[in-house]
């Protein structure tokens, strides 16, 4: 089986595509002879993301036991592969998708008792989600070593002061109490622009270049990096660790009205996006990667969510890169059972919070957490359950705005008091008034309207679209037809347009590309509402978006310098 990849897709047997229950994967590797001998070096197993439940063993022990996909966890692997004369290294991962009312996201399995119809034992997994459930080992699998004494974490925030950059960070070390910290900053060009010594302080950046969005500033993305060295006595004798962090100095903060991004008006127009591509299902792949951000860019897009679930370290710090600006959810997804409130589900889901903030907490792209996507917020236990997580993450992480993802009635939402965007997701005249373009309008104003008047913060179209095959073409427009699709957006974005002057502060359009859910009479070899192919191909709709997009764009640009800047200058387009 290769890593990374999704198991069911990469072969010819369909129970094998379908499979609920454990898999395992095992290799033997041979370590080299300065890990095993070396007693001042840790050697650490880390594991990208196994969906959904892991359990891990070197040489047959046990050495970590994970909850849930998507995120990163590890073992300290130092005392098992130094005890030998053995250089080997036999890993084994046995992985688990079965989903239960607890899990992130949630599911249920629903046993099939009668054996006059079904054979005995049988069960099917059933989800609330719209998306195929795919597992295995999604990323990469690594080795690697560090010093015992080591820079275990670094925690760095910024802030701006009329023109000096201000960058916080907070170093933490294990291993000993006895250590000295260096920290440099340097700029592009490497040069020093401020250093510190210590676990914690303030670095000041006279006249420092801000972090931008894509299509916001001409020098858009500007990330220095911060050096941290550790030095330290140990009976081993010295000892040197050493982490480059990228840093993009920038501020967040969020109106009654506007989202702001360094204190200016921030317009999302972007995308929801999955980790979703055919054969490798879920699973890691560079070549996508680098093609999804260069029909970003091509698009016009300057950000998107990760719905509905967080995406691979790699797709973050392209996203530093390249100035795409993410709302990073997290898997809270199709939280609609009354037992997905309880107080089990509760611990589970500040865990995984803890998890996503820790390891995304110094993305500059990173501007805002999403806890969950259309979760029933209406049901009783709704309230505590979003009060308590919402605290707990701003408690984590106090320098971003908290939201979730709503489709629920504006007057029944029992988590949205809590939020500091509304995020509201609609899907006017497909899943009702299908074929019926002309109420589009009306129903979105008086959403709109009706979100505003009763909590008075910004509003984000999180999600909004309908499906269409490539190729099939109808006119008048019929639904499944591009030019249904295309239509639809143009009503939506009749709307938008007005609202955008006043609170709506951001649109992403459900999909960037096609993708895989589980089968079912409304689904057509997966969800068909991608303006892109799950192949990357453009539909009609997309030609419509980029044409949008960049026309936002040198709006925000001239709004911004009084003089048009010659970042559009390549823009497909002028106005
Ligand atoms: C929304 C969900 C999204 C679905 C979409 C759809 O958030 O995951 O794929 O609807 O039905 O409700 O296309």
């Amino acid at each position: 089986m290769p890593v990374p990849s999704s198991f069911n897709d990469v072969g010819q047997d369909r129970q094998l595509r379908g499979f609920v229950g454990w898999v395992w994967y095992e290799r033997e590797v041979t370590l080299p002879q300065r890990w095993t001998q070396d007693l001042g070096t840790r050697v650490v197993l880390r594991i990208g993301s196994a969906h959904y439940h892991a359990i891990v063993w070197v040489n047959g022990v046990h050495v970590a036991e994970h909850e849930g996909g998507h995120l990163p966890f590890e073992a300290d692997i130092s005392k098992l592969v130094q005890s030998g004369p053995l250089a080997s290294c036999r890993i084994t991962i046995a992985i688990n998708n079965t989903l239960t009312p607890h899990t992130l996201p949630p599911g249920t399995i629903l046993h099939k008792t009668d054996i006059s119809k079904y054979p005995k034992g049988y069960f099917v997994q059933n989800t609330n989600f719209d998306f195929f459930n795919y597992a295995g080992l999604h990323r990469p699998v690594l080795l690697y070593t560090t010093p015992t004494t080591y820079i275990d974490d670094i925690t760095v925030t910024t802030g701006v002061d009329q023109d000096t950059g201000l960058v916080d960070y907070q170093v933490s070390v294990q291993g000993s109490e006895y250590f000295q910290l260096e920290v440099r900053l340097l700029d592009q060009e490497g040069k020093v622009v401020a250093q510190g010594t210590g676990g914690r302080g303030q670095l000041q950046v006279p006249n420092a270049h801000l972090w931008w969005p894509y299509l916001m500033h001409e020098h858009p993305a500007y990330l220095y990096s911060l050096e941290v060295r550790l030095t330290a006595q140990t009976a081993a004798g010295a000892v040197s660790d050493f982490y480059a962090l990228p840093v993009g100095i920038r501020t967040v903060a969020v109106t009654e009205r506007r989202f702001l991004i360094n204190g200016k008006p921030f317009y999302f127009h972007g995308v929801n996006k999955h980790e979703d591509a055919d054969i490798r299902g879920r699973g890691f792949d560079w070549p996508l990667l680098v093609k999804d951000f260069n029909l970003l860019r091509w698009l016009g897009a300057n950000a998107f969510r990760t719905s509905h679930y967080p995406y691979a370290e790699e797709v973050m710090q392209l996203c530093d890169r390249y100035g795409i600006v993410v709302i990073d959810e997290s898997p809270g997804v199709g939280i609609v059972l009354a037992q997905s409130y309880s107080n089990e589900s509760l611990q589970h889901h500040l865990q995984v919070m803890e998890e996503l903030v820790r390891r995304d907490k110094n993305h500059p792209a990173v501007v805002m957490w999403s806890v969950a996507n259309e979760p029933a917020s209406f049901l009783k236990p709704a309230g505590y359950y979003f009060k308590t997580l919402i605290a707990h993450t701003k408690a984590l992480d106090p320098s971003r705005p908290v939201t979730f993802v709503t489709n629920s009635n504006y007057e029944a939402d029992l988590g949205a008091p809590y939020v500091d965007v509304i995020c509201v997701n609609s899907y006017y005249s497909w899943y009702h008034d299908y074929g019926h373009l002309e109420v589009i309008q009306l129903h979105l104003a008086t959403e709109f309207e009706n979100w505003y008047r009763t909590y008075q913060k910004p509003i984000i179209q999180s999600e909004y679209g309908a499906g269409s095959i490539a190729g099939f073409h109808q006119d008048p427009p019929l639904m499944f037809s591009e030019e249904y699709q295309k239509g639809l957006l143009e009503q939506y974005h009749l709307v938008l347009d007005q609202k955008r002057k006043d609170y709506v502060v951001g649109e992403l359009i459900w999909n960037f590309a096609d993708f895989m859910t589980d089968q079912s009479p409304q689904r057509v070899l997966g969800n068909k509402k991608g303006i892109f192919t799950r192949q990357r191909q453009p539909k009609a709709a997309a030609f419509l978006l980029r044409e949008r997009y960049w026309k936002l764009a040198n709006e925000t640009m001239y709004h911004l310098s009084a003089a048009k800047s010659q970042c559009l200058e390549n823009s497909p387009f002028s106005f």
